[in-house]
């Protein structure tokens, strides 16, 4: 295969998350030229742990991310708890992972993995052109057809390929002419995150040295789910409570909270639990939303890519590794000698035939799993009902046989 791209594309890539990130790196490796476009900073760059199933963390390698340096826990069982006395009631160990499904099972801090991608796209070495960043550029307006951006302070872009990686609340989405069907969820969640030493310092380090991801509850809106992460020097909680409970109305991803309101949220939880509550640090509300699945993801241009296309409820764990898994699909379909098959528009057709189906299936997933913890994928299988999502479905998915299968329908 020649090593050089014929004529590379200039990407525009709007949103620089996990998801516009990875899109970057993916098609940087294929020799486009990528510019990739940041309404804010990153000095508010803020996160729990986030885990990286087979199919992310395998992107993740073949596009040299120094996986190592984002200081991933190696997660290696499910273990669910008695909500009130925090007895441990059945495990899932993931023994076999790796030879089953080719990389580990990933936990990471959403920070550690975003510094990683930024170097990965906008560093040497590795191979492809290094991609152009420009902070506080919001985009304001989008011409799918022309493929051009223009943002608040009145700068302007124009590319082959628009890549909207703008997040759950994506205006690009809006600009295409897609009106979102979604309403707010009858669930909130509370992130916190403790770092070990205090951990230590309340007598509860066995919870950083399980390598697992701990549930608590799970039957109904109440749930507790905890895992490690950066070397096991974190432990971080996502905690799932009752909209109903303090309506909140606010967005975003930095809405402070006190431990009492924490720990108050829960009045029968374990009691080792809410002394891990009451020493948190870094405690955050987060309003869910409930987005039913899009008309279309692709524009002229344009495509969307990530929470952007496929807002999902944390409750299957893989909202960023469906995101890398979009931002793979367009390295695969936007390979160095695309054009010798296809053209841009085909190009992005194919992305969305590949990513649509398999990522709603996986959003629709969430939906169920969230008040109901027999539909995460490794508790069970699909013997258990016909047509659940499973372990193998998302672990073991290889998308260049199903791209392959696509175009020979074609
Ligand atoms: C600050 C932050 C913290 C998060 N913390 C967690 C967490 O703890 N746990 C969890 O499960 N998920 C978290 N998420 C969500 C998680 O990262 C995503 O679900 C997943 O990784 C998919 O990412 P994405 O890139 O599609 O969207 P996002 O991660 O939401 O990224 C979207 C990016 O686009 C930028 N953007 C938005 N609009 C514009 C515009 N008009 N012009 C230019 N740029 C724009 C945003 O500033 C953001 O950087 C967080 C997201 C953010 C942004
Ligand atoms: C959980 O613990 C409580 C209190 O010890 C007990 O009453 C309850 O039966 C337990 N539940 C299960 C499912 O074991
Ligand atoms: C817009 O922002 C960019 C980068 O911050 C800057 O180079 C440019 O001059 C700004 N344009 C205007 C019109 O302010
Ligand atoms: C929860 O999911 C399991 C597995 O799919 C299913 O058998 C069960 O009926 C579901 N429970 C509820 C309350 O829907
Ligand atoms: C696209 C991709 O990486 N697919 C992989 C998913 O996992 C299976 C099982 O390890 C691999 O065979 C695929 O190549």
């Amino acid at each position: 295969m020649p090593s050089r791209t014929d004529s590379p594309l200039q990407v525009a890539v709007i949103g620089a998350g996990l998801g516009g990130l990875a899109a970057a790196v993916a098609l940087r490796r294929q020799g486009h030229a990528v510019t990739v476009y940041e309404r804010y900073d990153f000095a508010g760059e803020v996160g729990a742990s986030l885990s990286a199933a087979s199919n992310g963390s395998r992107f993740l390698e073949e596009w040299g991310v120094d996986v190592k340096a984002a200081k991933p826990v190696i997660l290696k069982q499910l273990i669910m708890h008695n909500w009130s006395d925090g007895e441990v009631q059945s495990t899932y160990p993931l023994g076999d992972y790796k030879s089953k499904f080719g990389t580990d099972y990933n936990n990471f801090h959403r920070i550690d993995i975003h510094k990683q991608l930024i170097k990965s796209a906008f560093e040497g070495p590795g191979e492809g052109p290094q991609c152009e960043l420009k902070v506080n550029h919001k985009a304001i307006e989008v011409n799918a057809e022309e493929g051009l951006v223009r943002f608040e302070n009145g700068t302007r872009a124009t590319a082959d390929l628009v890549v909207a990686a703008d997040g759950i609340r994506s205006l690009t989405r809006n600009l295409m002419g897609i009106t979102p069907d979604f309403e707010m969820s009858t669930s909130c969640c509370y992130r916190c995150i403790i770092g070990a030493d205090k951990l230590r310092e309340v007598g509860l380090e066995d919870y950083i040295s399980n390598e697992a991801i701990e549930y608590w509850g799970g039957f109904g809106i109440n749930k507790i789910v905890m895992s490690p992460c950066s070397n096991g020097e974190v432990v971080s909680c996502y905690c799932f409570y009752p909209a109903s409970v303090n309506n909140l109305r606010d967005d975003g991803w930095n809405i402070g909270a006190t431990p009492q309101q924490l720990v108050e949220t829960f009045p029968d939880l374990d009691p080792r639990m809410k002394t891990l509550m009451l020493n948190a640090e870094d405690i955050k509300m987060w309003r869910l939303y409930r987005h039913q699945p899009y008309p279309y993801w692709v524009k002229g241009k344009v495509c969307l890519l990530g929470d952007a296309a496929h807002p999902m409820m944390p409750d299957q764990s893989q909202g960023s590794c469906m995101a890398f898994e979009d931002a793979g699909a367009l390295g695969i379909v936007f390979h160095k000698n695309f054009r010798e098959d296809y053209g841009v528009s085909e190009g992005l057709q194919l992305y969305e035939k590949l990513r649509k189906t398999r990522a709603t299936r996986v959003q629709e997933a969430s939906f169920r799993a969230r008040e109901n913890l027999s539909e995460r994928i490794g508790w069970s299988s699909s013997t258990d009902r016909p047509g659940k999502l499973t372990i193998e479905e998302v672990c073991g998915y290889n998308m260049r046989d199903h791209l392959a299968e696509l175009l020979e329908k074609e």
